[in-house]
């Protein structure tokens, strides 16, 4: 389901396990795995554990940047940025799922063969270490525009931001600190406000 909460894991909040507990226990049907530190054997496990956690609760997991992660543990799909493995490639060996992420209308017309688009940052975000400028609400108008694809925004949604980012017609949001920085109550809030907007 490539629409709604997009939920993106991040050690820097706690376990990626208990980070995405945390989501599926509220309803996230989609949850990623973003892991940048870890050696592989380590990672290769975590993914394994969600992909358990994911699939007990009926929901989609996608790992970033690891195509050799996402086949191993059978995810569902890969997320890749801008530097990662080009889309061509990936599609050619892998038939699962493939977000591409993007910045720009250039880059989201190169991305035609994605599955989804992560369009983003839109706003300033301080989870991602080295998050590019935030792009804004036009930029993504105009990226929306230009593709068929589902568009998942990312950066520095929040509980009182996301309505506006909704407005430009996205397909989902994809956070981390909506959901893994705040209570459980907010969270769902949260949560009940994009579903509620998308009527999922
Ligand atoms: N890619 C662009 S911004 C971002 C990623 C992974 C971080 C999103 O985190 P938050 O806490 O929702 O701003
Ligand atoms: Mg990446």
């Amino acid at each position: 389901m490539l629409k709604g909460v997009y939920f993106i894991t991040d050690s820097k909040f706690g376990k990626h396990e208990d980070l995405a507990k945390k989501a599926l226990d509220l309803g996230v049907k989609l949850i990623q795995l973003r892991e940048k530190k870890m050696k592989d054997r380590e990672l290769f496990l975590t993914a394994k554990k969600l992909r358990e956690l994911t699939e007990s609760y009926d929901a989609l997991l996608m790992i970033n940047d690891r195509l050799d992660i996402a086949i191993s543990a059978e995810a569902d799909g890969v997320h890749l940025g801008q530097e990662d493995l080009p889309l061509e490639i990936a599609r050619e060996i892998f038939d699962g799922l493939i977000g591409i992420s993007v910045h720009s209308v250039e880059e989201a017309k190169k991305a035609r063969k994605a599955d989804y688009l992560g369009a983003g940052p839109i706003f300033k975000t301080t989870t991602k270490e080295d998050a590019k400028e935030p792009i804004g609400l036009e930029e993504l108008r105009k990226i929306i525009s230009a593709t068929n694809l589902p568009v998942f925004a990312i950066g520095g949604i929040s509980l009182e931001n996301v309505k506006s980012v909704l407005d430009c017609k996205v397909s989902g949001v994809a956070v981390v600190s909506a959901i893994a920085g705040e209570s459980a109550e907010r969270a769902k809030d949260f949560i009940e406000l994009v579903n509620k907007y998308l009527r999922i």
